[in-house]
This record gives C-alpha cells, sequence and structure tokens, in this order.
C-alpha cells in the first residue's frame, strides 16, 4: 500500500520538475513563437513526470541532491514528450486525444507538431551539456549520460521500439517480439532515466548495475500496466477511450498472455525490482516506492 507521505514526495518532485520546465524551456516571442507554444502546450498538459522522477530518485539514492540534476530531468521529460507528440501524428497512431485534452497536431497543426518534437528533442541534448549540470557535474559523467540516454532515446531504443510496433500492428506476434517492443519502446528511456541519476550523482560500478535492472523491471512493468489500464481503466482519468489499443490491432500483453497472467508478470517484475535495490540503504526507498506505484497505478 503506497503511503500518504508517497504522494507527498511525488508532489514535492512534480512541482520542482514543472518549475526547472518553466525556466530550462523557453517560450521564445519571436517569429519563431508558434512552436515554443506548441513545446509548452504538450509539456504542461498534465505529464506525471515520472522519468524525472525516477532520474532524481536515483540520484538521492547515490546521496545525490536533487537540486543539482534539474536540467538533466527536464532533459528526459523532454524527450518523453517529443516522443508523445510523434506518436500521436497521423502517420503513426493517428490519436486526437492525449491526456483528455487534444494532441499537439489538433491543438496546433501537423507540421507544428513535427517541429515541436524535434525542438523538444534537440532541446533535451542542449540541457544535458547545460552549463548549470557542467557546474555541478564533471565533464566525464556528463558525456557518459549523454551516450547512454542517446543509445536509449535512439534506433537501439525508444525509435527502434517504435519502429517494430508499428510493424507488428494488426498480426499475431511472439512473446519474444512483443518483449523486444516492450524493452525498446518503454523500458528503454525509463531505465535510461534512472542510470542517468545514479551516474550523475556519482554511483559505483555495482550501484550502476542495479539500477539498470531495477529500471528495466519496472519499465517493462509499467508497459503491462498500460496495456492493462487500456482495458481496465477509467476514461475520465486517462484521458483517451479505452479499448484503442485492441481497436488498432495492437500487440499487448494481455492480448497474447490474459489479464490475470498479465497481472501476474506486472507483479513478479516489481519484484524483480525491489531485490535489485538491496545494496541501497533507505535514501532509495522513493525508488521503492515508485515500483509499487507503478503496478498500483490507475492512470
Ligand atoms: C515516436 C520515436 C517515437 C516513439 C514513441 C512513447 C512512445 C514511443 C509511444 C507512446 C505510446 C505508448 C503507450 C508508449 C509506451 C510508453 C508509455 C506508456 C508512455 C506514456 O507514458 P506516461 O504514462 O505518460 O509516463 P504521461 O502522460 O504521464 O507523461
Amino acid at each position: 500500500m503506497l503511503s500518504p507521505r508517497f504522494f507527498d514526495y511525488i508532489k514535492a518532485r512534480q512541482e520542482l520538475v514543472n518549475k526547472a520546465l518553466n525556466y530550462y524551456v523557453p517560450l521564445l516571442q519571436d517569429f519563431s513563437a508558434r512552436v515554443t507554444e506548441a513545446m509548452h502546450y504538450s509539456l504542461f498538459a498534465g505529464g506525471k513526470r515520472l522519468r524525472p522522477i525516477l532520474l532524481l530518485a536515483a540520484a538521492e539514492a547515490v546521496g545525490g541532491k536533487p537540486e543539482d540534476y534539474l536540467p538533466a530531468a527536464c532533459a528526459l521529460e523532454c524527450i518523453h514528450t517529443y516522443s508523445l507528440i510523434h506518436d500521436d501524428l497521423p502517420a503513426m497512431d493517428d490519436d486526437d486525444l492525449r491526456r483528455g485534452r487534444p494532441t499537439c497536431h489538433k491543438a496546433f497543426d501537423e507540421a507544428t507538431a513535427i517541429l515541436a518534437g524535434d525542438g523538444l528533442l534537440t532541446l533535451a541534448f542542449e540541457l544535458l551539456a547545460h552549463p548549470d549540470l557542467r557546474a555541478r557535474v564533471s565533464a566525464g559523467r556528463l558525456l557518459e549520460v549523454i551516450y547512454l540516454v542517446a543509445k536509449a532515446a535512439g534506433i537501439e531504443g525508444m525509435v527502434g521500439g517504435q519502429m517494430a510496433d508499428l510493424l507488428a500492428e494488426g498480426r499475431p506476434v511472439s512473446a519474444e517480439e512483443l518483449d523486444f517492443i516492450h524493452q525498446h519502446k518503454t523500458a528503454s528511456l525509463i531505465t535510461a532515466s534512472v542510470v542517468a541519476g545514479g551516474v550523475l550523482a556519482g554511483a559505483s560500478e555495482a550501484q550502476q548495475q542495479a539500477l539498470k535492472t531495477y529500471g528495466k523491471a519496472i519499465g517493462r512493468a509499467f508497459q503491462i500496466v498500460d496495456d492493462l489500464l487500456d482495458i481496465l481503466g477509467d476514461e475520465k482519468i486517462i484521458g483517451k477511450p479505452v479499448g484503442s489499443d485492441l481497436a488498432k490491432g495492437k500487440a499487448t500483453y494481455p492480448r497474447l498472455f490474459g489479464l490475470e497472467a498479465s497481472k501476474q508478470k506486472a507483479r513478479e517484475l516489481v519484484t524483480r525490482a525491489l531485490e535489485s535495490l538491496q545494496l541501497f540503504d533507505e535514501k532509495a526507498d522513493p525508488l521503492r516506492d515508485i515500483a509499487h506505484y507503478v503496478v498500483e497505478r490507475t492512470l
């Protein structure tokens, strides 16, 4: 059971991240203003801030101060938001609603949505090399983080997963293919958020490995729960029509294995995530709570 203390923690972290996003993502007033309006529209549309919070919680777990790593936390949210904007485009999932509001290309137009995604992805790497971060983290550690985040977001990670997901639409997939899609499309950016937080705050090799195992496990569990919410969720809470994965012929965990086996798998993954944190002390409690949250969430 998640405690009220956990929800207070999440709320405080969301506020920290939102303030930082407002500070680090410019709203330009020149002839290009529209693209930054679209970026802000999607960035401030009610996202949970899971990836930045994971980055900050992992930094805390190894003794870092969350305030020191905010540009990196914002970078992860920028990459996540770009992926959602592009995923919603007519050429991809063709969705009209996200988080209960018109998607970026509906609120603006397709060209602006493509540019807003491009702008967010590029800004992410600007933020990972931001002077505010360089003032607190060595160039070596920053390079390591830039490398691992780029790999996780690109062809060997989220982009590759999205390609595989699109190619799997409307036909049966094997468990191996589904696992590839989940691991790449969803778990890779979640894992990168956790490992990046650890690296920034000086995690040892063993700690980095443990954070990677944790990230992969909660990343996979997160996607299974996302698939379950598409069937069992409340439209008013999830902000999009229930059953949209099924309607699009998407490869999902419940479709392949059924509801009960999917819930069981998500629980097993959370247990694995918790076990991987054994070498950490109570400073990793927020990471432990987040693992529980991943399976208990309704949004
Ligand atoms: C376009 C390169 C490219 C990739 C798109 C993220 C993604 C890949 C597609 C979105 C569809 C989807 C269900 C992805 C799985 C990841 C996921 C569950 C995203 C939603 O993440 P949340 O719940 O979103 O953290 P909020 O709204 O809280 O920010």
